[in-house]
Order: structure tokens, then sequence, then C-alpha cells
């Protein structure tokens, strides 16, 4: 699922720099650049007392007093750092943990796991889930105030990078930034000169799963792999990013739709077939939307071709994912093929 809009990384524009002095975490102009310190914790207590430490430091605190509302919280206001008490009534940290950490708004936030429990195994769990941090209750003010701000200085990096980068970090692949600038140029290019062009839009199928049952981490490492996949398949010309979380873009230049649809089932069937380095028990699939020109210059702006791909690839998930739907310019009649064939839509 994408975000309806607003709370991805490079949307922030966070004018607010790292200080890292007796001052505080940041240098900010005005209230609205604060950072915003999210606190999920059933302790009123606790709540009172963490907004007195971290009053110092050029921070926001928002609270939450259970783990439906921290979750909303999050969402809506995607804070810098998450600040999450485990032992609470009804849904506990752990559950709020997973929840950040599968949705692509705040999968990125860093979690620092506010926790009475000190068993190594309670720590482990917690990491394996995606924290960054813990701390021990009852905490020592000092140290705490010490994680967060190295963990809001993690959360400035990541940002810094993700605006500025072209990379993905965690799969190498192009990033969004760089797709977008490289998707309008090469609309603009086939409208100029006629050449092929086609794009795909891959998700990969019930990913969700493979985060609910091993881990955070073991879904980043299936993501590194698809990665893998990806780049074995295509030409060196053409250009496979990371589209935002499980979902993955190839620009194809110079390739007209029915070859990028092979390329296309290609990856889908080596994604089938593969097996996985850490859970070589787990097979997935992939479902592809592919749209791409077809002799006549199309002329449509580089949304308009994202719009068909998504199209498509919407025609995939439904028809039973695990296939590519292409969709090629002018459309061409028919529809989706059951199974895991290559379905004109
Ligand atoms: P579908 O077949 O309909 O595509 O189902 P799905 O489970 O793949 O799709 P859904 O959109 O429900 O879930 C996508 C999941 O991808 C949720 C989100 O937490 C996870 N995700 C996004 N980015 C990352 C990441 O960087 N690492 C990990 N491990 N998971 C991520
Ligand atoms: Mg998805
Ligand atoms: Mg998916």
């Amino acid at each position: 699922m994408r975000c309806a809009g607003g709370c991805g990384l490079s949307d922030f524009a966070l004018d607010a720099h790292l200080n890292g002095g007796e001052q505080g975490i940041y240098l900010v102009s005005d209230l609205n650049t604060q950072p915003v310190v999210l606190v999920i914790d059933d302790s009123v207590d606790v709540h009172r007392l963490i907004a007195a430490r971290l009053k110092s430091e050029g921070v926001q605190i928002v609270s939450a007093s259970d783990g439906p509302q921290g979750l909303a919280l999050a969402r809506a206001q995607r804070p810098a750092v998450v600040l999450l008490d485990l032992d609470m009534p009804g849904m506990d940290g752990y559950a709020v943990l997973r929840g950040l950490k599968n949705d692509q708004c705040t999968v990125n936030v860093p979690v620092i796991v506010l926790s009475g429990m000190s068993d190594s195994s309670d720590k482990v769990q917690a990491f394996e889930l995606g924290a960054t941090d813990y701390v021990t209750k009852p905490f020592d003010f000092a140290e705490l105030r010490a994680r967060v701000k190295a963990a809001l200085r993690l959360d400035h990096l990541l940002r810094l990078l993700a605006d500025r980068a072209e990379i993905d970090g965690l799969t190498g692949l192009n990033n969004r930034a760089s797709f977008n600038k490289r998707w309008a140029a090469e609309v603009n290019e086939h409208r100029r000169y006629g050449h092929p062009v086609s794009l795909a839009m891959l998700d990969i199928d019930h990913f969700k799963k493979v985060n609910d049952t091993f881990g955070h981490p073991a879904g980043d490492a299936v993501l590194q792999e698809f990665a893998g996949i990806i780049q074995a398949n295509v030409r060196s010309t053409d250009v496979p990013c990371r589209f935002g979380g499980e979902e993955f873009a190839i620009i194809m230049p110079h390739t007209a739709a029915g070859d990028a649809a092979t390329v296309c089932e290609r990856i889908r069937a080596s994604l089938q077939s593969h097996v996985f380095r850490r859970h070589p028990e787990h097979r997935l699939t992939v479902s592809i939307g592919v749209t791409g020109s077809q002799g006549a210059v199309v002329d449509l702006p580089p949304e308009g071709w994202i719009e068909q791909a998504d199209q498509a690839l919407y025609r995939a998930k439904n028809s039973g994912r695990n296939r590519v739907v292409a969709a090629p310019f002018p459309n061409a009649p028919g529809g989706t093929a059951p199974g895991p064939a290559v379905a004109a839509a």
C-alpha cells in the first residue's frame, strides 16, 4: 500500500540542522520545524517525566496512552523518533512495533523501546522487529536523552540521504527521486524522437506476511535478494528502481511493450523459483504491470504512463497475483489470462 502523501521521507522540508551541543539537538527557526518525538506509554508519570526531561532539547513531544492511538499519531505526524513502552494493556509494544514497521509511512522512523523487562530475549525480539534502541526502566534520564539525540541524528541523516541520494540504501537500486527524474527524461525523449520505451511496475505478493512471520530484517533481506533478481534479468541500459516499500519499477529505454513483457515474465519466473538464503523453505511471487509503446508516439505525460502500468499491476493482483499483465499503447483489446502467464490487457 502506498502512503496517501505527505509522509514520504523526501516530502519533508526539514530545515533543522544538527547541532549536537548543549543547546539542543536541532537548531530550529520556528516551532513548526521542531522534530516530533512521539511517546507511546500507558503511564501518565512517564509522559510527564519525559516531557520535562526533553523540554530543553528543541523537540516537540506528542503523547499517546495506548497502542492504537500511538499508531494513528505516528501515521499522521511521521515523528522523528518514537519512544515505545513494551508493557501496555491491550495492544502491547511488540504489536505497535510491528504496526509501525508494516506501514510504509513509518517504516523508517527510529523506535526506542522503553521497558521494565531487561531480559536479553525481550531485547532481541524488539531488535528483530526493527527497534533502533532499547532503554530499561527505571531509566537514567541522561542516558535516555543521549539515546534520543542519537536516534534524532539517525533520522536526520536518513532524511538527508533520501533527499539527496539517487540510490536506495537498502537495495542499491535507483531510488524514487532518481526514478522521477529519469522517467521524465525518457518520456520527453520518446515524445520528441519517437524511440520506443516501456515501464514496468512490480509489487511483491503478500510481502507483509514475510515481515509478520520472519521479522522485519528478514523482509529487508528479501527486498535485497529481489533487487538482485531484477538486476540479473534486465539489460545494462534498463533502469531498475525501488519505487517505495516492496514496489519496484523498471524503466526500459528503447524497448517496445512486447519485449518489456518478456523481460518481466523472466523476472516473475526467477522469483517464483528463487531459494532465499535465510529462508529456503519460503517461496515468494510478484505481480507485474507493464506498459510500453508499440510503434506510435504516445503523447502522454510521465504520470499517464505510471497510471497505465499501475492499472495493469492492479489487474495482475486482482486476477490471482504471480503474473504479468501488459497494457501497451495504443491500448490493445483483451483480458487477463489466469495463471502465471503474460496477459494482454
Ligand atoms: P499484496 O500482495 O496485495 O501486494 O500484499 P502485500 O502484503 O505485499 O502488500 P501490503 O501493501 O499490504 O504490505 C506491504 C508491506 O511492505 C508492508 C510494509 O511494512 C512492508 N515494507 C515496506 N517497506 C519495507 C522495508 O523497507 N522493509 C521491510 N522489511 N518491509 C517493508
Ligand atoms: Mg504494495
Ligand atoms: Mg505487495
